[in-house]
């Protein structure tokens, strides 16, 4: 059994180790400062004269074995450290101590120093952070507990940080979809976004502004009253509850107002509450906001806080892996496996680009197939494009160290139509009616053309 020699440097310090309790296979030692009395602390054995050579060397140390020196003097530890290397030299030794510098410390091959008091002080900071979350809560949950029906308001085609904030917010305050649902002024319609509601099973009622009447509480999450155009209705100018993550806008009122640009997502300050209230988190609940969270932050990229790596890591133990598949990864039409695979048939990687035109297509197929392209040997790009609607849809991939696809999809979309995205991952847009008016038709071939040269062109302009 490994043991974990605890060396005490005077009784004040051996006293508060025995408050905080000996752990299993702890053997406590009290190093007797010289003004002290001889009252023992209980449980600890007294060592007069500090560590020597000899001390450490009885003690006999396994394999295995470590020591932890809790002290504030220098010399004391210096001296100790010293020690332990000569008579233990395999033993790791664990220091504690606020006061001593660790580069004043002695060169030691195992060796870790941190804070006894700093220690427990980040423990109790982060306890009055989960408290100050509480609070909030409580006093979201005190004002909306005796209203009828809440209006959980989300923005037009909410995004799934909104949906997972609305969603969250729900089961915190204890209520059901009839007398909380989730609702807004667009409906969910990107396709991923879709996704997340079929494979939760969240409802977003579409209403409009003057249904908003309907409900005597409102509470806005991931979205701010002034967003909603020119003059937004005046009902949602003035409501209960505001938690957002977008910078404060002026121009509206609410009674409860809970706005933090510096967090990554909203879904991070409804997780906080979730964390604070206690709730269980079942793996529904956890797997919308790590998903609201993993959207938002583009996976912890960018504008990524320490709060919202903690929320994620807390939502990590406890989604569901396999929902988040199913969210991220639709199931596919039968007739997207047919264009997959007539586009397959005729598939060739040129230029590191690898291009598939799907024709007709569900939109949802375009960025799956765009990820598999990315899987085609020697492509740096791939570029899935399908026809929906009256569009021409293209989602686009590269492997990272290539240009932004963001910024190349603009190139590509510039007085066509509409396109942007990050680093790896980008989308455009462009009216069948203006592709046409510039390449005179719209069939696979000549989408297939027009695409690779547009690429090729935009890819070159953005490396000059
Ligand atoms: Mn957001």
């Amino acid at each position: 059994m490994i043991r974990r020699i605890i060396v005490c440097d005077g009784a004040e310090l051996a006293r508060l180790w025995g408050r905080i309790g000996a752990g299993e296979n702890e053997e406590l030692i009290w190093v007797p400062r010289d003004e002290e009395s001889r009252a023992r602390p209980p449980g600890f054995r007294a060592l007069s004269g500090g560590l020597k050579v000899e001390t450490v060397q009885k003690l006999d140390t396994k394999e295995g074995d470590g020591f932890a020196l809790v002290s504030e003097d220098g010399p004391f530890l210096r001296a100790s450290i010293l020690c332990i290397a000569e008579a233990a030299p395999d033993a790791p030794i664990l220091v504690l101590s606020d006061r001593v510098d660790p580069e004043d410390l002695p060169d030691h091959p195992c060796l870790r120093v941190t804070g006894l008091r700093t220690l427990i002080r980040d423990d109790v900071d982060e306890e009055l952070e989960h408290l100050a979350n509480l609070r909030r809560l409580v006093q979201v949950q005190t004002l909306l507990a005796a209203r009828e029906r809440v209006g959980i308001l989300l923005q037009p085609d909410p995004d799934p940080d909104g949906i997972a904030c609305g969603y969250a917010l729900r089961a915190i305050l204890g209520r059901k979809k009839s007398t909380a649902p989730l609702i807004s002024f667009g409906e969910v319609k990107r396709p991923e976004n879709r996704a997340m509601v079929e494979a939760l099973g969240i409802e977003v009622r579409t209403i409009t502004p003057d249904e908003l009447d309907e409900f005597d509480g409102i509470a806005l999450v991931d979205v701010q009253p002034t967003v909603f155009g020119e003059s937004p209705p005046a009902r949602v100018l003035s409501v209960d509850v505001v938690i957002d993550h977008h910078p404060e806008r002026p121009g509206y009122d609410t009674v409860i107002r809970d706005i933090r640009p510096s967090y990554g997502a909203t879904a991070t300050i409804v997780t906080e509450y979730v964390r604070a209230s206690g709730i269980e988190v079942g793996p529904k609940l956890a797997t919308a906001l790590l998903y609201g969270i993993k959207t938002d932050t583009q996976l912890l990229g960018r504008e990524t806080s320490r709060h919202d790596m903690t929320a994620f890591a807390f939502l990590h133990t406890a989604h569901s892996p396999a929902l988040l598949r199913r969210i991220e990864r639709p199931a596919l039409p039968q007739d997207g496996l047919h264009a997959l695979g007539r586009a397959l048939a005729q598939t060739s990687v040129e230029d590191g680009m690898h291009l598939l035109v799907l024709g007709r297509v569900r939109e949802d197929v375009i960025p799956q197939v765009a990820d598999l392209g990315l899987q085609a040997e020697g492509a740096e790009w791939a570029i899935a494009a399908g026809i929906v609607h009256r569009d021409l849809v293209f989602s686009v991939r590269n492997v990272g160290y290539v240009r932004a696809a963001g910024d190349v999809v603009r190139a590509v979309v510039e007085g066509l139509g509409v396109g942007g995205g990050h680093r790896t991952m980008a989308k455009g847009i462009i009216p069948l009616v203006a592709f046409r008016k510039v390449y005179g038709r719209a069939d696979r071939n000549t989408i297939r053309k027009a695409l690779h040269e547009a690429f090729v062109k935009a890819i070159r302009r953005e490396e000059e």
